[in-house]
């Protein structure tokens, strides 16, 4: 099956548009069993945060996370990736080398909360950490901040458990605001005004680091202020 996929894409019908492959894919079976499978992980890591969320909450009155997000990664973009990276285009080529077709996206309200939550996280014992990334304390040129992860986690089927790698990233609100828009430079770097935008980006990206830990200051000293006898 994977070969004739294979040779399908890389033989005479390498002409077909990324929407034709991207129908293609979704109506093989195959692709979507394996899509559905990532689903059902990112069901089961969301799960996880929420709660710990609730738990968090439970004891110290205040929500650590804000918001949880995910998406699994379009199949148009899975192709784009396996080609870029010259990777066999079948099922067991992606769930070998891909590791974000699962994405969960935690939001934080602190910097430090991004630390525990993690914590807590992967001391689960079915949370398998295969790569941690800090882009906050090594934030990238362009001032990007964010603290990712590729874990492995156990989904149980009616009959297999089926080991699923799922990239996780944490990011402050604000780092999940500035990185939303930068987002937008990704196609438009050979812009005229491209290189200005960048430098104000970066500028701005300093500024909200500097202004996520003066909050985080301003949060300690309140808390402190609710219960001084801790
Ligand atoms: P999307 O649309 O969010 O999925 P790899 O995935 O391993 O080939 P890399 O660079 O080793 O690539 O992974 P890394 O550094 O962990 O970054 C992967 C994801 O982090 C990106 O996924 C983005 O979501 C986010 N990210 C990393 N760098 C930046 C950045 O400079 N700006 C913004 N806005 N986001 C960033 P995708 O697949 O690029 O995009």
């Amino acid at each position: 099956m994977e070969n004739e996929l294979q040779k399908y894409f890389l033989g005479q019908d390498s002409s077909l548009s990324l929407e034709q492959l991207d129908a293609f894919f979704q109506n093989t079976k195959k692709f979507s069993d394996m899509l559905m499978m990532y689903q059902c992980a990112i069901r089961e890591i969301r799960t996880k945060f929420e709660i710990l969320n609730d738990d968090l909450s439970y004891r110290n009155n205040r929500n650590p996370i804000e918001m949880i997000k995910s998406r699994v990664k379009k199949p148009q973009s899975i192709l784009e990736k396996l080609q870029r990276k010259n990777l066999e285009l079948s099922v067991s080529s992606v769930m070998e080398n891909l590791n974000d077709v699962a994405g969960v996206r935690v939001i934080c309200s602190f910097v430090d909360d991004i630390y525990k939550v993690a914590e807590m996280f992967t001391r689960q014992d079915d949370v398998t950490v295969l790569e941690v990334k800090d882009y906050i304390k090594n934030p990238k040129p362009n001032g990007y901040r964010s603290y990712h992860m590729i874990v492995e986690i156990p989904v149980f089927f009616a009959d297999r458990k089926q080991p699923v790698k799922v990239e996780v990233q944490f990011r402050t609100i604000a780092m999940d605001f500035w990185a939303s828009l930068e987002h937008g430079m990704k196609y438009k770097k050979d812009m005229p005004d491209a290189e200005e935008l960048i430098a104000e980006l970066k500028d701005c990206a300093d500024v909200i680091a500097k202004t996520d830990l003066r909050m985080q200051d301003i949060n300690q000293r309140l808390q402190a202020l609710s219960h001084p006898e801790e």
